[in-house]
């Protein structure tokens, strides 16, 4: 008996419409300095170019392109710079034949992007910032609105919740609900519970494990574990090895239903989604 049934949702995706009834993989490609995990590989913009389309080849359903890190202490980049790093690969990318998504928190850029043909705006800081969600409401591209607790320059300190799957979901809740006051059609959202942003280890195991909470509101649920210092918690593993890890976080994420899986690792990923799907789903082709 599979252990989740996947529904068939749909997801306004720019000109694209995504048929949720697999998990899709989204690559990640980091143009920073300090990201997650590139650490300055890919600053070049053609090397980021590169490492995109090597993505795609390796299964990519989706690209999430950020010019600014958002690890837990990193620091902000201007609004100037941001758009330098990020509008370039996107406009290289225009015609690479999958959903591009944005990672930003700057309602400019948000609006630049969407108009340069980004398909999604995918914001960690939920689309508080102000004129954020307006930047956003017209036009088809889809929104990630994400939860965190506190900033990314404070947020591992002292991270606290009650009931951490009520709380996150309660917020996703409210910001879904902003999001469509302003116009945006529930078909263009999907939220994001925030792995790693302002939850402890067993904040973020909790809601893995309950994960069917988030998902069972109905909306599309996105989840980025992939690399993450609670894999590096867990297998004592430096950020560049946590794969194994990794792959197996994004694979329960998939079990509980999450419709996007947000990785670095595309192929990995994609090879145990493969397996995964071939058992639940009894069939061995995408
Ligand atoms: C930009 N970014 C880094 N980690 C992320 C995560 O877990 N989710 C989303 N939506 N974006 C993330």
């Amino acid at each position: 008996m599979p252990s989740f049934h996947f529904r068939q949702m749909i997801l306004q995706c720019g000109t694209y419409r995504l048929i949720l009834d697999r998990p899709l993989i989204m690559g990640v490609v980091n143009v920073t300095p300090d990201s997650f995990s590139d650490g300055g590989h890919y600053l070049r913009l053609d090397a980021a170019v590169d490492h995109a389309r090597r993505l795609i080849d390796e299964g990519a359903d989706l690209l999430d392109i950020g010019g600014e890190s958002t690890r837990p202490g990193a620091a902000t980049v201007s609004l100037d710079e941001e758009r330098r790093r990020v509008l370039p690969v996107l406009q290289a990318l225009a015609s690479a034949g999958v959903p591009l998504s944005v990672d930003t928190q700057k309602p400019e850029l948000m609006h630049e992007a969407v108009a340069a043909g980004a398909a999604m705006i995918n914001d960690v800081n939920g689309f508080e910032a102000a004129d954020a969600l307006a930047a956003v409401s017209a036009g088809n591209s889809a929104i990630c609105i994400m939860h965190k607790q506190g900033s990314p320059q404070t947020m591992q300190q002292a991270p606290r919740y009650g009931d951490v799957v009520s709380e996150v979901n309660g917020y996703l809740q409210t910001r879904i609900a902003a999001a469509e006051a302003v116009g945006i059609a529930r078909q263009r959202i999907v939220i994001d519970p925030g792995f790693g942003f302002g939850k402890t280890l067993e904040h973020n195991l909790g809601l893995l494990r309950d994960l069917g909470r988030v998902v069972a509101g109905g909306v599309p649920v996105l989840a980025g574990l992939s690399r993450k210092s609670m894999i590096g918690a867990l297998t004592g593993r430096e950020v560049g090895d946590r794969v194994f890890g990794s792959v197996a976080a994004a694979l329960i994420a998939a079990q509980r239903g999450a419709a996007i899986l947000r990785v670095h690792d595309v192929a990995a990923t994609r090879d145990a989604l493969a397996v995964w799907k071939a058992v639940e789903f009894n069939k061995n082709k995408d």
